[in-house]
């Protein structure tokens, strides 16, 4: 389903006033603070998310999924709901694949979707985790881990493939996500294994083309492990180095122990160059892809001000791949989209008003209570005129679930691909 031009700029018509009284009043407090009010809405604007092929489903639990009416069965009909998010949003140009659960079958007819959609391919992603049909050896004691020879070779060449797959389609990065690791102590042998995963990743990364990357993404457990064998950033990092300069590390926010200090990691991968891509979610207790934001949106905003950071200050860092990795049990997979689109731009924009002239000063003074004020000044600013504003410009709707839901997307979905439809994935 698509919207066209019309609706949406009678949807907008009765609210582009409001939004220009918001934009009035804050403009008038950031610029007399010294902020350039247009030159954030312009970064807003830009701020692009990968959506990724197997987020526009139910999600569910290890012990059952409840799906949705009208959800997308093929990569086409993704890429059509992206395609619809990013008409409401201007924020959800890419979309990131998973392989093999989205092979296209005709290449021309993807790219040409996408590009109608104007929706650009972003990192592709392997799949070790789980045994294939027809696949001559198992994942069941791991994959670039494994201890047998024939088992790495696959997954190594699995690793190939996707590269070649992403080639196809104009993508410049593969995420690299192992669910390997050990369930008991003794199982695995520690050095053995995170070497053996050192050196078929070396073996993937030689066949990576010049102008692309590989994420390392890491993860401390998963239900029923003693051990992973990528588990925190510092492996991933000494993994990402032992490549090369085009490995990097990937930061997902639900993977780390609880309390961990993000922000930190962020800051530190930056300073070296190596933070290549980012997964948002939140959580409350463990890895539980909630909406961004929904939880702990200080922290979310805290990991912002050093990405903006990072952004400015480390020119050796290259550009992030920003993807939404999360799962969506009892709400409408669009509208959880949405409204993880909508925090991360919140968090952004509140990062945007951190003056991080004033706050180096207050730092250098080690005036803590106004280092503190400095930062909370700005995440208390309510800033969504600004996205509305940035949304408007770039052909967007001023509040994309109102819309969505005035529009009545889901119920026409339904009728277009009956109650039944289920997306690939887990
Ligand atoms: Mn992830």
């Amino acid at each position: 389903m698509q919207l066209n031009k019309e609706q949406i700029a009678n949807y907008n018509t009765s609210r582009e006033e409001e939004v220009a009284d918001g934009v009035d009043f804050l403009g008038n407090q950031l610029e007399k603070k010294g902020f350039n009010t247009q030159e954030i809405i312009q970064k807003l604007a830009d701020f692009q998310v990968a959506i990724p092929s197997w987020a526009l489903g139910a999600g569910g639990t290890r012990f059952g999924r409840f799906s949705f009416g009208g959800e997308p069965s093929s990569l086409e009909q993704k890429i059509e709901d992206i395609g619809l998010i990013h008409q409401l949003t201007q924020t959800a140009g890419a979309i990131s694949l998973h392989i093999p659960w989205d092979i296209p079958k005709d290449y021309m007819a993807i790219k040409e979707l996408a590009n109608y959609h104007h929706i650009v391919f972003d990192a592709v992603n392997s799949n070790t985790f789980q045994d294939q049909p027809n696949a001559k050896e198992t994942y069941k004691y791991g994959s670039l881990s494994n201890t047998c020879k024939a088992v790495r070779d696959q997954a190594i060449a699995h690793n190939n493939q996707v590269i070649k797959i992403g080639e196809k389609l104009g993508s410049k990065s593969i995420t690299v996500w192992l669910a390997d690791g050990s369930n008991f102590p003794g199982q695995n042998n520690f050095q053995t294994a995170l070497q053996n995963t050192q050196n078929s990743l070396k073996e993937i990364y030689k066949t990576l083309p010049n102008d692309w990357k590989m994420f390392i993404e890491y993860k401390p457990y998963e239900p029923n492990f003693y051990s992973t064998v990528i588990r925190d950033w510092g492996t991933s990092l000494l993994l990402a180095e032992s490549c090369g300069s085009k490995a990097f590390t990937l930061v997902d926010l639900g993977h780390h122990l609880p309390n961990t200090n993000i922000e930190q990691i962020v800051a530190t991968l930056m300073m070296k160059g190596k933070l290549g891509g980012f997964h948002f979610n939140d959580s409350k207790y463990g890895d539980d892809d909630l909406t961004v934001g929904s939880i702990k949106p200080y922290a979310l905003f805290l990991i912002f001000n050093e990405l903006v950071y990072g952004m400015e200050n480390n020119k050796n860092n290259p550009d992030l791949s920003w993807m939404i990795d999360a799962s969506h049990n009892v709400k409408d997979p669009l509208e959880d989209l949405m409204q993880s689109l909508d925090a991360i731009l919140i968090a952004y924009a509140q990062a945007l008003l951190v003056n991080q002239t004033e706050l180096r000063n207050a730092q250098q003074e080690n005036d803590v209570t106004k280092c503190q004020e400095i930062l909370q000044n700005a995440y208390r600013t309510d800033v969504r005129p600004l996205i509305q504003k940035a949304r408007l410009q770039s052909g967007g709707v001023i509040n994309p679930i109102d819309a969505y839901r005035k529009f009545n997307v889901r119920n026409h979905l339904i009728k277009e691909r009956g109650t039944n439809s289920i997306a690939t994935g887990l």
